[in-house]
This record gives C-alpha cells, structure tokens and sequence, in this order.
C-alpha cells in the first residue's frame, strides 16, 4: 500500500479526557496528519478492538491510514491499514505473513543492524528515536541524528524521525533524509491539535 508518512500521529488517549479522544484525532487528520497511530498499552482486546473500530471510522473520512501498534490481531479485526511493532514485539516478518503483502508494517529500529534486519523482514517504514527525551510513557534510548542518517542510507524504507519533536526542535533533522516525522505530544496534548499539526507539518515540510 502506498502511503505517506510527512506527518505520522501517534495517539495517546491517557493524556486527553475520553470525549476528546475521538475529536482529537480528528483534528490532527483536518489538521493534515498523513498517518494515524493508534498505541494503547493498557486496555483489554475488547477495549482496544472497540477503539480502533471507532478511531478507524475517523481516519477513513480523511482517507488517512491507521496504524495499530504492537497488535495484529487488533489491526485485522478492524481492518487497519497496517501495525507498527518494536523490538520485544512480534517479528516483522510474522507481521507481514499475517497482514498480507497489502498491508502496511512499520517498525521500531535504533541502530543501523536492526534496520537492515526489518528491511529483510519485509517492513514498509521504520521509526527511529527517541531523538529527544520524550515525556510519553514509553522505555526508550535516545538515538542520535548522526545514527539516524546512517539508517536512512542503510535502507530503502521510509524513515520517520521520533521522540520529544516539536515545531521549535525539528530543525536538527534538516537534511537527514527522512520520510517524516512522528509525534505524540505535540499534537495530542496540544490546546489546538488541528493548528498544531499543521504548524508541525508546515515546519517539517520548510526544513
Ligand atoms: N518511541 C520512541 S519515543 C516515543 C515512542 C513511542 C514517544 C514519542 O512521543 P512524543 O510525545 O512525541 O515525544
Ligand atoms: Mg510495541
């Protein structure tokens, strides 16, 4: 499946009470995110299944595809465009025979030989980070543009840039060679996640 990943949002439904959720989302699509992640870490399969259900019918109105993290099982359930898995996740190689070649597969990869491991593998983009330190929950290192350039030339995938980015700080990314970038606070815990988007768009795409 063709797709761009300019402006790759990945939720986070813990930071924003529950009827903005949905209207968040939403509004980072009208805003012109390009990708829509949907990452939750602690709700149920019957939770997390009734979410991208409803996350799905959103993107599909602004033709944006959905990512689910970490769950195929969740991601073929709902029939979303594709899943993001890390490195303690399943291998991408697993995720793409269960997702089918139509399908997007991305994946976490930090260093020049887990890149090039799921490229083999058959992943679609890579997201590579964290490049500041972020304060999304999430266990990460940080990884250094310098290591990022060398992924981009190492494959050739997409790569997204991700970790603590903002409008003020992506210019370190300028001529890394990068797809795009991917962003949870900033958008999620903005007042204005359509403007904000926008802006962190408008900025990547100035660079
Ligand atoms: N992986 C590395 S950093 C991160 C993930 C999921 C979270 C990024 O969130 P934010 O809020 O954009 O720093
Ligand atoms: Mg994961």
């Amino acid at each position: 499946m063709t797709f761009d990943s300019t402006l790759y949002f990945i939720t986070d439904s813990s930071t924003v009470p529950e009827e903005q959720f949905l209207p968040s989302i939403e509004a980072a699509c009208k805003g012109g995110a390009t990708l829509v992640q949907l990452r939750e870490k602690n709700k149920s399969t019957r939770e997390y299944i009734n979410l991208a259900a409803a996350v799905h019918e959103v993107t599909r109105r602004y033709n944006v595809p959905l990512i689910i993290d970490d769950r195929v099982d969740v991601a073929l359930a709902v029939d979303a465009e594709g899943v993001h898995v890390g490195q303690t996740d399943m291998p991408v190689a697993l995720a793409r025979k269960l997702m089918g070649p139509d399908k997007i597969v991305g994946a976490t990869t930090k260093t020049v030989p887990q890149a090039l491991e799921a490229y083999r593998q058959g992943a679609d983009y890579l997201g590579v980070g964290a490049i500041y330190p972020t304060t999304t929950k999430v266990v990460t290192i940080l990884t250094s543009v310098e290591t990022l350039k060398e992924i981009v030339k190492a494959v050739p995938l997409k790569v997204n840039a991700i970790g603590g980015l903002n409008k003020e700080n992506i210019h370190v990314l300028k001529g890394s060679g990068i797809a795009g970038i991917c962003a949870v606070s900033a958008i999620q815990k903005a007042k204005d996640p359509e403007a904000s988007a926008r802006e962190l768009k408008d900025a990547f795409l100035a660079l």
